[in-house]
């Protein structure tokens, strides 16, 4: 009994200090992706999300997007990166869902004029969730819209981000051309730490309270980037299972039923 008195305390005091100011936010589940554009000439240009940015561009926390999170129908975007102000001039870009696979990304570059070029959509999204960081910014609080990219008779544009090299991070920012589905509003988040999003690079910023009700089913791809290009984010829901992990929650499961077999034993 005192060994497991002792066991209680323990347990006791791991639950206090996880009820601190250090506790991890709640996003729900991490459905970043690869954004399949990397290089293993810089540390920051691997392929992972977290301390990433694409290859050939800056490299350091203010320029990192980090994460996107989902609590059942809730989305949220995690980053070093400041979505608010921007960066450099550079500011947030829009979030674009993709429900059917077409989506255009990974290790492609253009030519050309580099800008901020307003294109024909063609990166394959179907949905965009237009932010709006100049009204309504009471608590934080901030307006976004949503339209649908897709459908007969309807021609959406997008802006680019500025530099060619970085078109696998397009698109940028939603012009015009949708049709308007709802109105929303979001959180925004700063002077977050590592341990509260799990995240690496000190100082981090999130926008939280997206509501994907709207799409047919939770089954999507989702993307952002910044005004530059300079990092990608993908997210999936539901998330890829990578071969190896099945391998080992198959190895799991069969020691679990071992486990299980010497109970019965008992
Ligand atoms: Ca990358
Ligand atoms: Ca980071
Ligand atoms: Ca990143
Ligand atoms: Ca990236």
């Amino acid at each position: 009994m005192k060994v497991l008195e002792k066991l209680m305390l323990v347990l006791c005091v791991f639950l206090l200090l996880g009820t601190g100011p250090a506790m991890a936010l709640d996003f729900g589940v991490n459905i970043t992706i690869p954004d399949n554009n990397n290089s293993s000439s810089h540390d920051w240009y691997g392929n992972r999300e977290d301390q990433e940015v694409e290859p050939g561009m800056v490299h350091t926390q203010v320029w990192d997007l980090e994460g996107f999170f989902l609590k059942g129908a809730t989305l949220s975007v995690v980053g070093g990166y400041n979505f608010r102000t921007g960066q450099d001039g550079y500011k947030a870009g829009d979030i674009f869902i993709d429900v059917d696979g077409g989506a255009q990304y990974g290790d492609i570059h253009g030519t050309g004029v580099n800008g901020n070029t307003i294109v024909n959509d063609t990166f394959g999204y179907d949905y965009v969730l237009d932010l709006d960081f100049c009204t309504n910014s009471t608590n934080n609080t901030y307006n976004y819209k949503v339209y649908s990219l897709k459908g007969i008779n309807i021609n959406p544009t997008t802006k680019t981000a500025y530099y060619t090299e970085n078109y696998g991070s397009n698109p940028w920012i939603y012009v015009d051309g949708g049709t308007f589905i709802k109105s929303g509003t979001f959180t925004f988040m700063s002077e977050l730490t590592n341990a509260q999003t799990g995240f690496f690079g000190g100082s981090h910023y999130a926008m939280t309270g997206f509501d994907l009700s709207f799409l047919p089913n939770l089954d999507f791809i989702v993307h952002t980037t910044m005004g530059c290009g300079n990092d990608n984010l993908m997210g999936q829901n539901p998330v890829p299972e990578p071969a190896t992990m099945l391998l080992l929650g198959t190895g799991l499961m069969g020691l679990a039923g071992i486990g299980r077999k010497k109970l019965f034993k008992k």
